[in-house]
């Protein structure tokens, strides 16, 4: 079995070649991507074995999928091929109105990922799990997606591994109120919290880090990181507060840096690194994937990693 396991939806990625309003934009550049699949991909480079619960369509897109994840080593095992069903795909409009940031643009209702039920989680595939990490995007997928998800919890809480949430709210796929019913409450069950100030306003209506990692860490959260975007990251435990900034490097497509960072954070503090050693490897896999679109193919592994820093340190 895995070391560690992800739930959620893999979705093909068509990403503008050019940046603007995509109306105007005739070339599309196709990526396999999805929060969930992408860390599982990050922890794989970072030397984990690793496994997604999850469901493509019957098309070629799914094949697409299930060829990657292969491809990348990640077990499919639990990934089903539902029949007479679309993989979900979503495109990416770059560098407008905002430069420097993306628009996602979703066509995945009923698609075969929000078709994942509870039997598709099953505690002989996670019991041995060194970590179960869970996003705020899948319960938001349909009804039976968010009763495998909150199982997923349910096992994940009672094992010995550790669980990692990345809040990772996307307002589109929820209804009002709902991402705070569920996602709180996930978020106290938590080992690792990752967040940003956004989703922790809809969260707890506030973005005071420090008072809600506080809150967090006397609720048994053990690590609260928060991802400030430009401004870097920062992470709370009870030992202390500690801070890593961003390296400069040029924008592409910011798509998917949070799921490089989370999965590289993760990663280095289960081989019993120091959260500094964490931050530091987390945020060269966020800012290596925003220079070029696609969500996971920059995720460095520990050797890329070692020469980048070594790169900006100038060895
Ligand atoms: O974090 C990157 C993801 O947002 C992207 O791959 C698409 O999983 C996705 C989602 O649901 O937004």
């Amino acid at each position: 079995m895995p070391d560690i396991v992800s739930i959620g939806e893999p979705l093909i990625q068509l990403n503008a070649v050019d940046t603007g309003p995509i109306r105007y934009n005739n070339y599309f550049e196709k990526h396999v991507a999805g929060a969930e699949l992408n860390f599982c991909v990050g922890v794989r480079r970072s030397g984990f074995s690793s496994g997604l619960i999850g469901r493509v369509g019957d098309d070629e897109f799914g094949l697409n999928v299930m060829q990657y994840l292969a491809g990348e080593r990640v077990d499919t095992t639990q990934v089903g091929i539902v029949k007479n069903s679309y993989t979900a795909v979503y495109f990416i409009q770059r560098g407008y109105p905002v430069p420097g940031k993306s628009i996602l643009y979703y066509y995945r209702k009923d698609s075969a990922g929000s078709k994942l039920c509870p039997d598709d989680v099953k505690e002989s595939y996670l019991k041995n799990a060194r970590l179960v990490h869970l996003t705020g995007i899948t319960p938001a997928l349909s009804d039976t997606a968010r009763e495998a998800w909150l199982k997923m919890l349910d096992i994940a809480s009672k094992i010995e591994g550790w669980v990692s949430l990345d809040t990772n709210i996307r307002p589109v796929l929820w209804k009002e109120g709902e991402a705070r019913e569920i996602l709180k409450p996930a978020a106290e069950k938590s080992d690792i919290l990752l967040t940003d100030p956004d989703d922790m306003k809809i969260l707890y209506g506030s973005g005071d880090t420090n008072e809600l990692a506080k809150e967090l860490l006397g609720k048994g959260v053990k690590i609260v990181v928060v991802k400030l975007g430009p401004e870097g990251s920062i992470a709370y435990s009870k030992d202390g507060i500690y801070r890593h900034s961003n390296y400069q490097v040029p924008v592409v497509d910011p798509v998917g840096a949070g799921d490089a960072f989370a999965s590289l954070f993760v990663s280095n503090i289960l081989k019993g690194r120091s959260i500094e050693t964490a931050l530091e490897a987390a945020t060269v896999a966020g800012s290596l994937v925003v220079t070029r679109r696609g969500d996971n193919e920059n995720i460095p592994s520990e050797e890329d990693i070692k020469s980048f820093l070594s790169s900006i340190r100038g060895e």
